[in-house]
């Protein structure tokens, strides 16, 4: 996957870029990640990616040309219909669907402005997609490209190498993961559940997915709504508000009824 990113702070994709699992990624060709300066792609003598806006008020916005000229030459190296993602607070939210999707795309066009926002006409003009990365305000697109970049990259082919995390993943898809140890067996007076040490794997398969849906009912209820549950499932959740009911006043009991 190739994935141009536009930016007046190239430098801000270096160390993120430059370890761990983006590192050997690239290394190994499968991922390909150019940081472009907007700068480069001003006409005058101090390359002024910004300006007052028009009607008033505080800070400056980022000025359109520059990043249309920009997505304007880096579409001439990219697969026609290439998505060209703009970061803003008003996007749609960033999701592992869509991340999913874009992972399937030979080619990537990142946008990343800043100060108060950018010409609207750059949306018009060049954008296909924007994204959010959730409901708080970041001081640049910058630090969301990296988000999406890594969360893309760990889906190509290659990157995570032989292990089965994408495969429980698709197994646990839609719920909050189960507990995980390993050894020491006991760090202080704190245990590893003995289910984990019995070599049972059926028993351990129905443990960590009874201890899945119980974080989930506590932590995020509303992917539980949303979760598609087995049979199993349901008997699993019983389970855990009959053990939630035996110390719990019966007016906060927890309703798992579809
Ligand atoms: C950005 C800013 C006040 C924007 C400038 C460009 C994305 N999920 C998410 N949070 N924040 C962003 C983001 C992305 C690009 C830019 N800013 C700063 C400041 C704004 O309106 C209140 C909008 C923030």
């Amino acid at each position: 996957m190739h994935i141009d990113v536009v930016t007046i702070f190239p430098e801000f994709f270096t160390a993120p870029l430059s370890v761990s699992i983006l590192a050997r990624a690239q290394q190994e060709g499968l991922l390909v990640v150019e940081a472009h300066n907007l700068r480069d792609f001003t006409d005058d003598k101090h390359h002024v990616v910004d300006d007052y806006p028009y009607g008033g008020g505080p800070g400056m916005v980022m000025k359109a040309p520059p990043f249309i000229d920009a997505v304007r030459h880096l579409q001439e190296r990219a697969p026609e219909g290439t998505p060209v993602i703009f970061f803003t607070p008003q996007g749609q939210p960033l999701t592992q669907t869509k991340v999913q999707q874009l992972s399937g795309r030979p080619h990537l066009i990142l946008l990343c402005g800043h100060y108060e926002g950018v010409d609207e006409r750059v949306r018009q003009a060049v954008v296909t997609e924007e994204i959010s990365l959730g409901d708080y305000v970041l001081t640049g697109g910058e630090p969301a490209a990296i988000v999406l970049i890594d969360a893309v990259a760990r889906l190509l082919p290659g990157v995570l190498g032989n292990d089965n995390s994408l495969e429980s993943e698709s197994f646990s898809r839609g719920l909050l993961e189960h507990p995980h140890y390993t050894r020491p067996a006991a760090v202080g007076a704190m245990t590893v559940p003995e289910v984990l040490l019995s070599g049972h794997h059926e028993q351990i398969r129905r443990w960590r997915r009874q201890q899945s849906l119980r974080r989930t009912m506590q932590r995020r209820p509303d992917l539980l709504s949303a979760a598609q549950l087995t049979e199993e499932d349901q008997q699993l959740l019983a389970e855990i508000n009959q053990q939630l009911n035996q110390h719990t006043p019966a007016t906060t009991k927890v309703v798992t009824d579809a």
